[in-house]
């Protein structure tokens, strides 16, 4: 367990050197059995999976890949919730290991100077009132280095090196965030949602924010005024109408 104090997460971890993605050795584990808390962290993904079939840029040595297994018991429309269990862990990471300003932005994204450094990518297996496990991918560029981003980005990424001016201590990295992980998840059983909302929300990139939700050919624009229960983004959109967004990319608008 890295000689940390940990509750549940990490109190197991396999380290690999290469995998095709992490999330996909996890998910295979936790269909094995796997207790709560198993963690799988790679050096280097060749199959490194985004959102929506997309690809995460996986480079070795430099950054960190790694996946959480989690088995709440909570009715599979309430597992988005735990999305904000890992990005509010991320930006207490590099809160507490750099001097860095990281936000959040909804849903699954931590920017540094306007930048993404970490993607967040949770999938689930369930069934119609039971979730029978969640895998967390938490992926945070660490010492990436600028010609080491494809060209082709579809939003401006950085790494906390660049932005720090420094190289990160990577295993110093993963076990602070394996602290805030254990610590928030922990709370989350204790105290239910509404801490980690509001923590979410104060880290938030888009509250209060005019932002434009595309998810296929559907698009909502309007000011945010929250997230809801199941994870979703609350809009206040033209004429007081309130809508609610369940999925999608968020672009902010300028004002
Ligand atoms: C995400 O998807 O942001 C979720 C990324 C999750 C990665 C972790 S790593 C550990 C675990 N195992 C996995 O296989 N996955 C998880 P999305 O919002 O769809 O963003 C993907 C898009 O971000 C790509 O289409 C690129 O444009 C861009 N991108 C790719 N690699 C990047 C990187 N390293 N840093 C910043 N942006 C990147």
């Amino acid at each position: 367990s890295a000689g940390l104090p940990l509750q549940r997460i990490g109190t197991r971890i396999t380290c690999l050197q290469e995998v095709d993605s992490t999330n996909l050795v996890a998910y295979r584990l936790a269909e094995q059995g796997a207790v709560e808390g198993t963690i799988v962290i790679a050096d280097h993904q060749t199959g490194g999976k985004g959102r929506l079939g997309r690809r995460w840029e996986s480079p070795a040595g430099v950054n960190l890949y790694c996946s959480v297994i989690l088995r709440p018991q909570i009715l599979p429309l309430y597992a988005p919730q735990l999305t904000f269990v890992s990005s509010v862990a991320v930006v207490d990471a590099i809160l507490r290991t750099t001097n860095l300003q990281p936000v959040i932005k909804w849903p699954n994204d931590v920017l540094v100077n306007g930048q993404k450094v970490a993607g967040l990518l949770n999938e689930m297996s369930a069934e119609t009132e039971r979730v029978d496990f969640l895998v967390l991918g938490i992926g945070v560029n660490i010492n990436m280095n600028r010609e080491q981003f494809p060209v082709d980005l579809r939003h401006p990424a950085t790494s906390l090196a660049i932005e720090a001016g420094r190289k990160i201590d990577r295993l110093q990295f993963a076990r602070v965030l394996l602290e805030s992980l254990d610590a928030l998840y922990a709370a989350y059983l204790a105290e239910g949602y509404e801490p980690l909302r509001r923590r979410w929300l104060a880290h938030s990139a888009v509250m209060g924010r005019t932002v434009r939700v595309t998810s296929g050919e559907n698009v909502v624009v309007g000011v945010v005024e929250g997230i809801d229960e199941h994870g979703g983004l609350v809009l206040s959109c033209a004429g007081g109408r309130h809508e609610r967004v369940l999925a999608g990319d968020v672009a902010i608008c300028n004002e």
